[in-house]
């Protein structure tokens, strides 16, 4: 019986923060990522699946849309997938439209829309875990009636109903008859009115609120919601996070030290350091094993930090927090919906600029993307942390703070009001005109699920690791063999890597980074920095210890701490805060304002600001003392 089935292609599409992406995820077993707020998918996403029946099936992700009537670039990107605008595509042969149960009003005017493109269809009536536990009563076989579709109900997060999903689309592929012709058209204010109208007559005839309408959430927000407390809230809760970042981080990132620096004591003691052995021991050791040690150290920081941000979108936070900054945001001239974009910034620069694309006017998205970088991002925290552990003690001031953490929330801080300030000057410079106020509706909110948690935080450290292997290590023995080579001369008087090439690259280049306090390791460590942030680090481990290779199990905290001054150290850290040091962000600049202008005048303010930055910090430091 098995006909070679035609691949069908089934496209889910819904309303923001319904569960596409987890009904992706369980039907395919893929991992896109899942959060509780609006515009978490910007871009298209396939997936293949096979039905019992043994047909393949091609299952579409899409960004979140309440019409069809598109005005963002990722809801351009669902219009065009229904409606088969894409060269060679065609319209999917099955849409499923995916709705959150517990949020039906808006959702059906979307289906009204999509009953026009005129495809075959069905309804996923998603969480509906929680629409039973909120006691709502929704009469499936009449809303089933009223809109023409099955209706198939799901929990995408605990993967119930999707083969029930799957038989369900598959019985439409098997009638096989395209339902009508697509008659759909942008719709004006009097089909909008008649479609509220409808969808209104349709949640009257089928849905029964709960008797006891459910008011945790709305009992939540009142506090967490409020101008005042929840501001506190806010604060409090990010300065926890940075306290547990250094507090908790620290017996776990000694034992990774330990063992890191135990590897190197057994490959110098198997290796034997005459002849070709030398070169060999210290590739290894102060090369490889320094370089990417000094960078794998800082693991169990970014994943505390992670565990936060995962466990407080799960939860439904993050669109709190961006309600209570829009406020400030738009102070400061960003739209309302800059707020994802500038939080996922923090993960890494890339996924939050791509993210701007949930913003419909080009201006806004531009401005947008001129500030994400400078949101501190987690290739920073390597950075940021080597600099505060070397020269900031860890005390505690005012009973309880913690003064490493103290200085990280203010690098933090530093990195935020600095964006707000640039969008600012944007709109002062660029454009002027209105700022469009908050959009984005709130979540509600759902205790977080630890499985999903740790399976997020397990996929950030391989991202972490992966980068260590892939970036990293290259780049080091790299830096290795311009370090070591070529050789110093008989007479030498100077340690052996001054007369290296690098040594001879740093000192070329050290003039320009003089009057910011930089000796040459640091300018050598901010090349191959530039492939991404977190190397200058691997960088600046391998170069310290190729010129101190005698005692080459000393920390790179302890060398620096010896070596630099705290002013210097500062210049540092400023620099850090707002350089481009990030080649990847830059193309992802340029492809998503597909213009090398904007992207050059990204590259400029911001080299332009960290040496400004740096300078002032340097001479300020001085001054007081710190030179
Ligand atoms: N309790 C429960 N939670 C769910 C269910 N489906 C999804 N979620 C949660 O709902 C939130 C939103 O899920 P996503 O899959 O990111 O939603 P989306 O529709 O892809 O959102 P966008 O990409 O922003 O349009 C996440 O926190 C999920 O864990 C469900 O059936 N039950
Ligand atoms: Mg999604």
């Amino acid at each position: 019986m098995d006909m070679a089935l035609k691949t069908a292609r089934v496209a889910l599409v819904g309303n923001p923060n319904s569960g596409k992406t987890a009904l992706f995820n369980a039907l395919t077993g893929a991992h896109q990522k899942v959060a509780n707020y609006a515009g978490v998918t910007v871009e298209r996403k396939e997936g293949l699946i096979r039905a019992a029946s043994g047909r393949t099936m091609s299952v579409l992700d899409l960004p979140g849309t309440y019409s069809l009537r598109a005005r963002s670039p990722d809801e351009e990107v669902t219009r065009d997938a229904v409606l088969g605008r894409l060269a060679g595509e065609t319209p999917p042969d099955v849409v499923v439209c995916v709705a959150d149960a517990t949020n039906l009003r808006l959702v059906l005017r979307l289906i009204l829309e999509l009953r026009a493109v005129g495809r075959p269809m069905v309804l996923a009536l998603n969480m509906y875990d929680i629409a039973q536990r909120q006691g709502l009563r929704i009469d499936l076989e009449t809303l089933s009636a009223e809109l023409g579709v099955p209706i198939i109900t799901t929990v995408a997060t605990r993967k119930r109903g999707i083969e029930d999903l799957i038989a369900a689309v598959e019985a439409k592929v098997e009638a096989a008859a395209v339902e009508g012709e697509n008659r759909w058209s942008s719709p004006d204010s009097a089909a909008l009115r008649h479609a509220a109208r409808e969808a209104e007559r349709i949640m009257k005839a089928c849905v029964r609120p709960p008797e006891r309408p459910d008011t945790l959430t709305g009992k939540i927000d009142s506090v967490l919601l409020h101008p005042v407390a929840g501001m506190a809230i806010l604060f409090v809760l990010l300065f926890v996070m940075f306290q547990a970042v250094f507090s908790w981080a620290a017996p776990l990132m000694d034992g990774i030290e330990g063992a890191i620096g135990w590897i190197g004591g057994l490959v110098a003691a198997l290796i034997p350091d005459q002849g070709g052995g030398g070169l060999i021991q210290s590739l290894i050791v102060d090369g490889i094993i320094s370089g990417v040690g000094s960078v794998l150290v800082f693991l169990p920081q970014i994943l505390i930090l992670f565990l936060f941000i995962i466990a407080l979108e799960d939860f439904g936070y993050m669109a709190r927090a961006a309600f209570l900054m829009d406020k400030i945001m738009g102070g400061a001239g960003l739209h309302g919906r800059a707020f994802i974009p500038l939080l996922s910034s923090f993960a890494c620069a890339i996924p939050g600029i791509m993210a701007a694309r949930v913003i419909d006017s080009r201006r806004d998205r531009l401005t947008t993307i001129l500030v994400a970088p400078l949101m501190t991002c987690s290739a920073r925290i390597p950075v940021y942390t080597l600099i505060i552990a070397a020269f900031i003690p860890s005390r505690t001031v005012w009973g309880v703070v913690n003064l490493q953490g103290l200085v990280m929330f203010g690098l933090y801080a530093a990195g935020i009001v600095s964006a707000l300030i640039v969008s600012l000057l944007i709109r002062k410079v660029f454009w002027r005109g209105a700022v469009e106020p908050f959009m984005m509706e709130l979540p509600t909110y759902r205790l977080p699920d630890p499985k999903s948690v740790a399976f997020n935080l397990w996929l950030r450290a391989k991202i972490f690791i992966n980068r260590a292997g892939r970036i990293i290590l290259p780049l080091v023995i790299l830096l290795w063999v311009l370090a070591t080579f070529p050789y110093p001369p008989e007479n030498a008087t100077l340690p052996a890597i001054d007369y290296s090439f690098a040594g001879m690259i740093g000192r070329a280049l050290e003039p320009i980074f003089a009057p910011i306090g930089f000796n040459w390791q640091m300018v050598i460590a901010l090349i191959p920095g530039m492939a991404a942030r977190e190397v200058a680090v691997a960088a600046l481990g391998t170069t310290y210890a190729i010129a101190d290779a005698e005692n080459a199990t000393g920390l790179l905290a302890s060398t620096l701490s010896a070596q630099w001054s705290l002013a210097t150290a500062l210049s540092f850290l400023a620099w850090y805060i707002f350089a481009p040091q990030c080649v990847a962000t830059l193309g992802v600049v340029k492809r998503e304002t597909n213009s090398t202008k904007w992207t050059w005048i990204m590259i400029g303010y911001m080299f332009g600001l960290a040496y400004l930055a740096s300078f002032v910090t340097y001479h300020v430091a001085v001054a007081l003392g710190g030179g």
